[in-house]
This record gives structure tokens, sequence and C-alpha cells, in this order.
């Protein structure tokens, strides 16, 4: 029997400044996931996007935060959506839109398993709240958000919280994170690989590593994707990118030894924004590595 993939597009643009991520689920789908999916011999489902509206754009006077109510009644919308998709036994893929959707995807998932793991493959943390976000911007916010912390109305999307446990994420290719986020990492004993230990310890071992502790101590694992984790010479199209990032193959391998571990339960690949691509360079990237992700062979 064929496995099933549910596709759901989340064109969310108001978690940041630039516009064009709203694009990114075309992009992603100009890019051929459908076919590249049924070629590896999965059943594809693609429920199309979610309706995210159009909203004035607006920051909060007293917190700062930018286009809350919008972005929290689209990752409602997409919490529901996700939870259909985890009772139809299919496994999600989200496409992003800006990182803010991982609290509506997450809200979706995590409520069916007991210990829910994260790999949290991105340059950034998301780890700011009100009080350390230097931005205001909410797709800075998700990773604190589904552990809780931060504003009332992102922690309580999808009606329940936390979404997940520090002990059970894995933050791998960080290299630029707030001094907020930094004490956080450390209050709560968060584990990152940033880019100096990628360097020092290479992939495969990195990779290992992640593996063998999540195995240990989770019974599901949510890769969240956000192509600024790779250098922006292979991923140019996304709208926070930092150089000395992770390479092409690099990132495939990584996805290639997710594969084979079985480990990953759902995924969301985030912040491709077309406006700011070459040719859909990120578009066509994010799709190679969903396919590595989800088992296609090279030999
Ligand atoms: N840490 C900065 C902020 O909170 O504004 C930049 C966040 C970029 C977030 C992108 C999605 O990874
Ligand atoms: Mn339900
Ligand atoms: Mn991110
Ligand atoms: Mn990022």
């Amino acid at each position: 029997m064929k496995k099933k993939i549910s596709i759901i597009g989340a064109p969310m643009d108001l978690g940041q400044l630039r516009r064009g991520v709203d694009m990114g689920p075309s992009a992603i789908r100009y890019a051929g996931i459908v076919d590249r999916l049924e070629r590896i011999g999965y059943e594809v489902h693609d429920w199309g996007d979610i309706q995210i509206g159009r909203p004035k754009l607006v920051t909060d006077p007293k917190t700062g935060l930018r286009n809350l109510e919008a972005v929290v009644n689209a990752n409602k919308r997409l919490a529901e959506k996700v939870d259909e998709i985890m009772e139809n036994g299919h496994f999600p893929l989200v496409l992003g839109g800006d990182h803010s959707i991982a609290i509506g995807t997450l809200a979706g998932v995590s409520k069916y398993y007991d210990r829910l793991g994260v790999i949290w493959y991105d340059a950034h943390g998301d780890l700011n709240t009100v009080e350390t976000s230097p931005s205001g911007n909410i797709h800075g916010m998700p990773l604190a958000a589904s552990l809780g912390l931060g504003a009332k109305e992102l922690v309580e999307i999808g009606g329940y919280s936390p979404k997940i446990k520090s002990e059970n994420i894995v933050i791998i290719g960080a290299r630029s994170l707030d001094p907020g986020e930094k004490q956080l990492i450390k209050e709560k004993g968060i584990k990152v690989y940033t880019m100096h230990e990628i360097d020092k310890l290479g992939m495969p071992r990195v990779m290992e590593e992640t593996i063998s502790y999540l195995k240990e101590r989770t019974d599901g694992v949510h890769l969240s994707l956000d192509l600024d984790a790779l250098d922006p010479l292979f991923a140019p199209g996304v709208g926070t990118p930092v150089v000395g990032g992770l390479g092409y193959r690099e990132s495939n391998l990584a996805m290639e030894m997710l594969a084979e571990s079985g480990l990953i339960t759902s995924a969301e690949f985030v912040e491709v924004n077309p406006i700011l691509d070459e040719r859909n360079k990120t578009g066509i990237l994010a799709v190679d590595l969903m396919g590595s992700l989800l088992g296609e062979q090279l030999l």
C-alpha cells in the first residue's frame, strides 16, 4: 500500500516585513514537488493553501508585535488542517510562507504524540519573545511560542500549551542568535549545533548524534526546515539570509540520513521567497531536500 503524503500551503508573509514569501508555496509547487514525490512512490494529496487574508499591516503599540491577530488566525486555520491530515493518517508536508507558520503546524501535530521531537534546521533560533525580540517579527518567535513562551495569543494556538519540551529539540545550522535567545538556550539546555560544531564535527556526526538523541527520548519527530539554514549561495531566495551557511550536498546528506533513520513523522519547509530568488533556485533546492528527506535514492 502506498504511503500517503498530504501537502498544504501556508502562504504567510505577515510574520516578517519582506513581501514575496507568501508565494513560497507556489514556487515549491512550480519546482515540481507533487511529481517528485509521486515518482518516489507516494500517494500525494495536495490540499491547496490556507487562507491568510490581506489585512492592513499593523504593529501593536504595547508589545511591538507585527500583525499579531492575522498571524494568530491563520495559524489556527493551519492547525485545524494539519490536525485533519494527522487524523487521516497521512504524512503532513507544510509549505511556507514565513516561519511563523510553525506555530500552527506544531499545534496540529504535537497532540498526536506524548513526546514530540523537533529538528529546527535554521540559521536562527526563532526563540524570541515580546521581551527579547529585536524586531517584533513573529517569524523570529515560533520555537519559543511552541515551548509555551511569549505572547499568550501565540502560545495558546490550538487550545493547548506547550506543544514541545526543550529537551526534545535539536537546532542545526544556527549562526545568528540574539542575546535573549542565547540566554534561553542556556537556561533550558536546548541542544544546538551551530555552524562551529558542524564545521568541527562534520554533518555525518551531527546527524548521527541528533538521530540517536531524539530516538531515545521522543515518539515522533517534526522537521522544521528554514531554507535560510543553507548558505545564500545556494538559497538566495530567503528574507533573512546569513552568510557562512550549510552546503547543498551537506543538507541533502542530512535529509538522506533522516530518511534512513525513519525518524521524521512530519515536516515543513519555510521562508522560500521567489521575489528575492534567482530563477526559483531556492524553490528547486527545497524540492531536492524534500525528495532526499522522503527517500529518493541516488542509485
Ligand atoms: N532573530 C531575529 C528576529 O527575531 O527578528 C531574526 C529572525 C529571523 C527569523 C527567520 C525565520 O528564521
Ligand atoms: Mn481533530
Ligand atoms: Mn526560521
Ligand atoms: Mn531563519
